[in-house]
């Protein structure tokens, strides 16, 4: 069941009873939210639904509502107009990292009238990953830079700013090969690609979006942590946000990280992306 329709369920029952609010802790924890807040949530919801008497659900799902919005992180995410713009997207394997260059891509041609982003092919380390991209760029009529297997991800992105540059270009996303978090090794190469782009900042607009899955709760925390602790990234985009039954972990990693969300991506279609916003996502997650 979803988390909104289990919060609906709840509601339904006696509101003033703290079986309800017990029950609203369990389902808050269970949906990400992380316990501790999950315990001051519902004691706070508890404490005004007595002193208010509230007795109607949708009033009481508001008020929730309320609660949870101060511990939500936003920013906006608009591209420099009057310089060129870096995104680095990480994460680790399979999170939806290509998917999301080229959901972005689409979505700064369509949103922010970028006229010539470029997908640079920073994973090459998996062998079909640079065709996965050159293929998105081939549908997304978007010019992919790339260099063979193998070859040094700063190499490429470094021919790829080269390669905005004299195109005139306003955009570079760069793919990078799925990592995991507990491969210290591999942490190491992505700082020295982070130093290699910062060698560039000042002229450059450089930002670093860490990708997570949203089904896979507790363990995506665990990820930001060692991806931010690495190279202090900008934001999230969390993916498979259709399939979450829970979305408790935008909460959590603002709070614990002080991270926004950025993008949610909500299927697999280039279409299935959008800008978060605080309010249609709380109201989605409670069901309002
Ligand atoms: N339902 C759903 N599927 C998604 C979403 N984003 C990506 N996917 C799917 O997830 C799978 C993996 O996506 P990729 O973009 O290849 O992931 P990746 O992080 O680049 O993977 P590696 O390069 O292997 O590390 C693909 O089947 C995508 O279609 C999303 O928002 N919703
Ligand atoms: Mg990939």
């Amino acid at each position: 069941m979803k988390f909104s329709e289990r919060i609906k369920a709840l509601f339904k029952r006696n509101l003033l009873s703290d079986e309800t609010f017990d029950d609203l802790t369990d389902l808050l924890i269970e949906g990400d939210i992380g316990a501790s807040l999950a315990f001051s949530i519902a004691d706070e919801l508890k404490t005004l639904c007595k002193k208010e008497h509230i007795s109607d659900t949708e009033v009481a799902k508001t008020r929730l509502k309320d609660l949870l919005r101060p511990y939500i992180v936003t920013r906006s995410f608009a591209l420099d107009s009057k310089r060129l713009n870096i995104v680095l997207i990480l994460g680790v394997n399979g999170v939806g990292k290509t998917t999301s260059c080229a959901k972005l891509a689409r979505w700064a041609q369509q949103s922010q009238g970028s006229s010539a982003p470029i997908l640079a092919a920073g994973d090459t380390f998996r062998a079909a990953a640079i065709d996965q991209l050159k293929i998105h760029g081939t549908r997304l009529g978007v010019r992919v830079v790339a260099q063979q297997h193998g070859a040094d991800p700063g190499a490429v992105l470094w021919d790829a700013i080269d390669a905005a540059k004299s195109a005139g270009s306003d955009l570079v996303i760069a793919d990078t090969a799925g990592r995991m978090h507990t491969r210290v090794d591999l942490l190491k190469e992505l700082e020295k690609l982070d130093k290699v782009v910062q060698q560039k900042a000042g002229e450059v607009n450089y930002r670093k979006i860490l990708v997570l899955d949203a089904t896979t709760g507790q363990n995506a925390m665990r990820q930001a942590e060692i991806f931010h602790g690495a190279v202090k990234v900008d934001g999230v985009i969390m993916t498979k946000y259709d399939s979450a039954s829970k979305g408790g972990m935008i909460i959590s990693i603002g709070r614990q990280f002080g991270l926004p969300t950025l993008f949610l991506g909500t299927g697999e279609h280039y279409e299935d992306f959008q800008v978060f916003d605080a309010g249609h996502y709380l109201e989605d997650l409670i069901g309002i």
